[in-house]
């Protein structure tokens, strides 16, 4: 499709993507395709695309930011900052991103795996649907990726080409620097909360304990390029079934702290807890749905570590690699000091991200689908009001918080208040 950018829909689709060879071999005739817009989230169309032989899904970005309109213009380079990182992150973890099937940098149209029957995490959250592999696949998910796109991993000329590549998709970045690193704290035209929560909004912005913390984190995510991260790693970027896992959705990716990707993946599973109220009685079913939801950090967390441990053993190829420093000179403790330190520095990082990201699903522009879709308002502000304490206390008290069996302690604790 070598015409001028023009967005599909759903009637259009057959005739502009139909003559494409890698489509009519996976979907058979475009006559006979039947197309389906689900795009649900903040920024781009997303189409189902089904025939007699298969289906596949087609994104497509806009040249706007589809959650605000047409009045916040937005570039089209995202698809390709998107087709770029799925194809890094499903090579370093391999069969974990969706199988990529062809991109048009013109339409900024990336065609891909249609990953069936699985379900967006989110919405299996609210559903009670318990996933007991999820926790697992991406501890290893994040090892390898952000371990693999490192300079302790790879080649140093491939990994300087990538930050540069990289530091390309500036405006997405931006998009994280001002929406969740600073909007949620200071007056700002697209904060939005729930009606009860004026108080609570208006006490986070007298809050300066909250703002260093949120200024503190935001440094290290604008100057700590150490690897490349997923960039949006939520739970509505994850999607999985009983026995597969997906991430989806990268068209944030850019190089930053490798606690950025684990925080923001952790606050959105420890938010499911609070919300469970809202989508459960109360009672047995309820606590042991946030059980799951708890073991699934826990197993996240430690796979994740013993993970990044193993690559860290074998795979420390890259210009931080330091063997020459440690096991050459036969000091195995020193290299095993040099990775605890790493994986504290990760792990306060990560806290101090989750807390953020907290903050900013409550008070900033893009909310969760398990708080909003509760329609009790009075119990929503109540369960974001509870989130938004156990966010401040992780971002402020990160670096006193020192496991992760701790840190679902604290979910209880605040889940009782
Ligand atoms: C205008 S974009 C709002 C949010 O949606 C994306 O998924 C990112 O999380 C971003 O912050
Ligand atoms: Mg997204």
């Amino acid at each position: 499709d070598r015409t001028a950018y023009l967005p599909l829909d759903s009637a259009s689709l057959p005739a502009r993507l139909g003559t494409r060879a890698e489509l009519l071999d996976r979907l058979g005739p475009p006559a006979l395709w039947q197309v389906r817009e689900v795009g649900d989230g903040n920024l781009n169309l997303v189409f189902i695309v089904e025939g007699p032989k298969g289906s596949v899904v087609v994104k497509q970005a806009l040249p706007y930011a589809r959650v605000v309109g047409e009045s916040w213009p937005m570039s089209l380079d995202r698809a390709f900052f998107e087709h770029e990182a799925l194809k890094r992150l499903g090579t370093r973890d391999p069969g974990r991103a969706p199988q990529l099937i062809f991109f048009d940098p013109a339409q900024a149209i990336l065609a891909m795996e249609h990953l069936t029957p699985h379900k967006v995490a989110r919405r299996a959250f609210m559903e009670g649907e318990e996933l007991p592999l999820m926790g697992e696949h991406l501890g290893l998910y994040l090892a390898r990726t952000l371990f693999r796109g490192s300079d302790w991993s790879m080649p140093t000329a491939a990994r300087k080409a990538d930050l540069a590549l990289f530091a390309g998709n500036v405006e997405l970045a931006g998009i994280t620097e001002e929406l969740v690193f600073s909007d949620p704290f200071k007056p700002a035209p697209l904060n939005r909360w729930t009606c009860g929560l004026e108080d609570a909004a208006a006490a986070v912005r007298d809050d300066r304990a909250l703002k260093f913390a949120a200024q503190e984190m935001k440094a290290r995510f604008c100057t700590c390029t150490e690897t490349l991260l997923h960039g949006d790693l939520h739970t509505g970027s994850v999607m999985a079934t009983a026995d597969d896992t997906r991430v989806i959705d990268a068209e944030f990716a850019l190089y930053g702290p490798m606690g950025f990707d684990v925080g923001v993946l952790v606050a959105n599973l420890w938010m499911a807890v609070f919300a469970q109220p809202g989508h459960r009685a109360g009672g047995r079913a309820q606590r042991a749905y946030g059980d799951f939801l708890l073991a699934t950090v826990e197993t996240l967390w430690r796979v994740f570590a013993a993970e990044f441990s193993r690559l860290w053993r074998t795979e420390r190829t890259g210009i931080l690699g330091g063997r020459d420093l440690f096991e050459a000179q036969g000091d195995t403790l020193g290299a095993a000091a040099a990775l605890a330190h790493h994986l504290e520095q990760v792990w306060q990082d990560a806290l101090g991200f989750a807390g953020i990201e907290i903050c900013r699903r409550i008070l900033g522009l893009a909310h969760i689908a398990e708080f909003e879709t509760i329609a009790d308002v009075a119990l929503r502000a109540r369960l974001e009001r509870r989130a938004l304490a156990f966010g401040r206390h992780l971002a402020v008290n990160r670096r006193d918080i020192p496991s992760i069996d701790a840190a679902n302690r604290l979910v209880r604790t605040r889940e009782e208040q």
